[in-house]
């Protein structure tokens, strides 16, 4: 298998590939060099899914991920005539050469090389390949002070391993709290693969910290559910979403790991059965290895949150991802779903969105809609960037992975908190206690510490014994006592 990204930066290569034309040989936006980057500006939802049915047609790279009636796609040059035609004023070309727009705006994928000067969070500062991200993992789990396991959960399509990290606190059994945070079905949303490290990275540094954080709790991350589409989409297509499914020889290949899933597998909702479709949900529920390796983690015990980590659009997407009507339980769903937000949001000032399909678009047979079955909470993170505009969707700038998996990390760390606490109404604030007064006709106060002391000539009395407990723990008095003693008196 071609392996250019990744070889070009081990040659040192990558700095030039970045700046623009590669020349140097392929790397995953070859494919897309020399071809329109093209806008089409639809004005409603029935227009959009007609011109997105014209794209697949014409084999055009669809990269809106429909997330709004802007839709943006590379195509063929040969194809934009009849399309300028088609669309007229609604199509815009954005640039005549996709590939470098992105290599130049994006980047590729690199190695991390240790030495002198370089810091550790400098992993963070460019996208890693597939091999580095895994190689970290062992590390981090090799340095976890025990309290993590890397477990091989499936293999892929093509005999890749796919990885777990399990941490699971003292006193955890089945039934207990329990979160499952996966990471990159879908491989060209590069900044969900970083977010899946980070989140390992930082939970056994949080551990490190509070050894006994996850008490009671299991919390098991999948970072690279699909691995074989994400070597893909780090060589050979930058734009790959689904896995590598051979579709019985079909000339199209993968299946959407994202719509692989019942609920509602094969349903209407932004799903198709056509093997060259993006979002094609397969020959079956559940048909595909990584979606039986992910199916089997969350099969294992009672799930109370599932986080499924996608990019772009700074959303928290609440169940049912299948259908526009509420949630039964959606009031519940909303405490840990906001919750989220506010920790999102919190961290860099960065505005996400919280909201069920309405907020998005709904989708049928998607992963976080599983645990539902059962009764649990299947969210769905879309993270940065916020757009495609100043943003670039899919391939955002380098300098958001860092951000961005920090606002993840921060999600993850609010859904953990309330699993351990799993309240369906927010606590109404403390009462403040009623403060209690020494009685007057026999005290005053309280003093400066908070006892009562008897009038000149009495004697304080706790029942019928002389002496009474008064602030200092322990100790007694015959002039001072506490103001919450009922059974005090100064006689
Ligand atoms: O379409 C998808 O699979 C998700 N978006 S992405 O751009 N990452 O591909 C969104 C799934 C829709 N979810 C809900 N409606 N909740
Ligand atoms: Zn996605």
């Amino acid at each position: 298998m071609p392996r250019f990204c990744a070889l070009a930066t081990s040659l040192g290569m990558a700095a030039s590939l970045r700046k623009g034309k590669s020349g140097l040989g392929k790397d995953c936006y070859t494919m897309y060099d020399g071809k329109p980057l093209l806008e089409f500006h639809m004005q409603k939802p029935a227009e959009l899914l007609e011109a997105m049915a014209k794209l697949d047609e014409l084999e055009c790279t669809e990269m809106s991920g429909y997330h709004s009636t802007e839709l943006l796609a590379i195509c063929e040059t040969a194809k934009v005539a009849s399309l300028k035609r088609l669309y007229g004023r609604n199509l815009t070309v954005v640039s005549e050469d996709a590939g470098g727009f992105y290599r130049s705006t994006s980047g590729v994928p690199e190695a991390f090389v240790d030495g002198p000067g370089v810091q550790a969070a400098d992993w963070y500062l460019r996208w890693r390949t597939y091999e580095t991200r895994i190689a970290k993992l062992e590390t981090l789990v090799a340095a976890c002070d025990g309290k993590a396991s890397l477990e091989q959960i499936g293999a892929s399509v093509e005999g890749r391993p796919i990885w777990a990290v399990r941490f699971r606190g003292a006193g955890w059994t089945p039934g207990a709290a329990r979160v499952v945070v996966d990471f990159e079905l879908h491989p060209r949303e590069w900044i969900v693969g970083m977010a899946g490290i980070y989140a390992v990275e930082k939970t056994c540094e949080a551990l490190r910290a509070q050894p006994d954080w996850l008490a009671n709790t299991e919390v098991v991350f999948a970072p690279a559910m699909n691995p074989d589409g994400s070597i893909w989409s780090e060589t050979d297509n930058r734009m790959w979403r689904k896995n590598r499914a051979d579709n019985n020889g079909n000339r199209c290949k993968g299946v959407d790991l994202n719509r692989n899933w019942d609920p509602d597998w094969a349903g209407r909702e932004s799903t198709s059965g056509s093997k060259c479709s993006d979002v094609y949900y397969g020959s079956a529920a559940f048909s595909e290895p990584e979606t039986q390796a992910l199916k089997n983690l969350l099969d294992e015990a009672p799930v109370q949150i599932h986080l499924d980590v996608h990019s772009f659009g700074n959303l928290i997407l609440a169940p049912w991802s299948y259908k526009m009507e509420f949630h039964e339980q959606r009031a519940a769903i909303d405490v840990p779903g906001k919750l989220m937000l506010e920790a999102m949001e919190s961290v860099h000032g960065e505005s996400y969105t919280y909201g069920g399909s309405e907020a998005l678009y709904p989708a049928s047979g998607v992963c976080p809609d599983y645990v539902g079955l059962s009764g649990g909470f299947g969210y769905t993170f879309e993270l940065r960037p916020k757009s495609r505009w100043g943003g670039g969707g899919f391939a955002p700038p380098e300098d958001q992975i860092l951000p961005g998996s920090e606002e993840c990390w921060a999600g993850i760390v609010a859904a953990i908190e309330w699993t351990k606490n799993p309240y369906t109404t927010p606590p109404p604030p403390p009462t403040p206690a009623p403060p209690t007064l020494c009685d007057p006709a026999f005290s005053n106060g309280p003093d400066s510490d908070g006892d009562c002391d008897c009038n000149s000539g009495l004697t304080c009395y706790e029942g019928s014994s002389r002496g009474c407990t008064f602030s200092s723990a322990g100790r007694t008095s015959t002039r001072y006592f506490l103001p919450s003693c009922a059974t005090c008196s100064c006689k």
